[in-house]
């Protein structure tokens, strides 16, 4: 993207869509109104440029040629730990590891947790809208060790339950580990809050920051927060890559992850010593042109401006909600007062499936389901929602083209 200082805001949107490709998609013989950003966010051009150019020029392995090659790969790599460390705020790239994403984040976590001596009587306090990945490996957990998992409710309009979660808080409570931004109901948690109140009794948190990093930026350092936890696929990067943020103090107390190489000091058959943080936490060869293209990825990012893509998305949900809202037998499911710009609704008894179905037809992406949210599906009786969920690139236009196919759909199914 280029531009002028008299550019209109509709034409800096252009020119910020022109740098997606796939945006130019045709399904179904219609241009591709791309309304899953939350399952996953779509490659800017200079990412993919990147990404093959890494390929073309630079490919070599990490951390273990002295051919000149793989020292320009090493450089690269870890120049991208040091941006990807830059943009989270974290006080030092030590703190960044390099993980498949956010489930394997949270994974680390909860596998190198365990060994430290968690235990019955112990608790670990999580939510009601976690996505799987932040349920799943805890309750793996809380089955090995015999500690116990606390929920914390979450109310009709998609918010938590606080005084909930002030009561279950104590010294029993191990770990709070949250959902920053809900994936199924936009709801954005008040972070900071949780933080300082789980500090104040000694308490660390983790977040899963799956679906809050490509709304708003994210500072770890001025958030304290222990633990946090993104994908690079949601954030305009390459898939199966993310990050594990830690606090380096908390890192290096944990044990390793996988075993193999890289992650070792020194191996010898009467026992092994392991590398620093973060590559004690890193076995076998990394995803390298992964993190180099998500490093080009925040760089696109930053050039954007988080100003500009928190006004264009505020706008994107208001527009949404209030035009989705002319539709009579519309159920909003998460009317939390502070939003992502993610819309999950029901339409009539209309089950979701088919309700996606016909906006496929329509060249319209949504996602139909629980969304991997299974127990907050339960929790509001509904077999699972349509969701909306938009990145700065997308325009009322294609909103107009949702709700003409919703009234289409709803005229199929009465
Ligand atoms: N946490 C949240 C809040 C998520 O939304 C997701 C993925 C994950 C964790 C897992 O991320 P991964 O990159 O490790 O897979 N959420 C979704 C979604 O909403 N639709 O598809 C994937």
């Amino acid at each position: 993207m280029s531009e002028s200082p008299l550019i209109t805001s509709r034409e800096k949107l252009d020119l910020v869509r022109a740098d997606f490709p796939v945006l130019a998609t045709q399904v179904h013989g219609q241009q591709i109104a791309y309304l899953d950003n939350a399952a996953t966010s779509q490659k800017p051009q200079v990412v993919i440029d990147r990404i093959s150019s890494y390929y073309q020029h630079e490919n070599a392995n990490v951390h273990r040629g002295v051919h000149t090659l793989s020292q320009i790969a090493t450089d690269t790599y870890e120049d991208s730990r040091k941006r990807i460390a830059e943009f989270i705020g974290a006080g030092s790239s030590r703190e960044v590891v390099f993980t498949r994403g956010t489930t394997d984040s949270i994974n680390l976590v909860a596998a190198c947790l365990g060994v430290q001596g968690i235990g019955a009587g112990d608790e670990i306090l999580i939510s009601e809208m976690e996505h799987h990945s932040n349920i799943v490996p805890w309750q793996l957990l809380c089955e090995r060790s015999g500690a116990k998992l606390r929920v914390i409710p979450v109310s009709e309009s998609g918010e938590l339950e606080y005084d909930e979660f002030e009561r279950m808080l104590s010294e029993r409570t191990k770990l709070v580990a949250l959902v920053h931004v809900s994936n199924s109901l936009g709801t954005i948690n008040p972070v900071r809050r949780i933080v300082s109140d789980a500090h104040v009794i000694g308490v660390p948190v983790l977040l899963d920051g799956a679906q809050a990093a490509p709304h708003m930026r994210v500072d770890v350092s001025d958030l304290d927060v222990d633990f946090y936890c993104l994908s690079s696929h949601k954030l305009f990067g390459p898939t199966g890559f993310g990050v594990l943020y830690g606090k380096a103090a908390l890192l290096e107390a944990l044990p390793p992850y996988q075993g193999g190489g890289d992650m070792i000091d020194e191996v010898d058959f009467a026992g092994t010593t392991f590398n620093e943080i973060p590559h004690k936490f890193e076995a076998g060869t990394p995803n390298i042109a992964a993190a180099i293209g998500f490093a080009t990825a925040l760089d696109y990012l930053e050039e954007l401006g988080y100003d500009w893509i928190a006004e264009q998305e505020a706008d994107l949900l208001a527009y949404s909600t209030s035009r989705l809202k002319e539709i009579e037998g519309i159920r909003i499911v998460g009317e939390a007062e502070n939003k992502a710009s993610v819309v999950s609704f029901l339409l009539g008894n209309t089950h979701p499936y088919d309700v996606g179905t016909v906006l496929d037809r329509l060249g319209i992406a949504v996602r139909t389901g629980h969304h991997c949210t299974q127990p907050l599906m339960k929790r509001y009786g509904i077999p699972g929602t349509v969701r909306a969920s938009f990145a700065f690139y997308n325009t009322r236009e294609e909103i107009d083209r949702l709700v003409s196919g919703l009234f289409k759909a709803e005229k199929m199914f009465a």
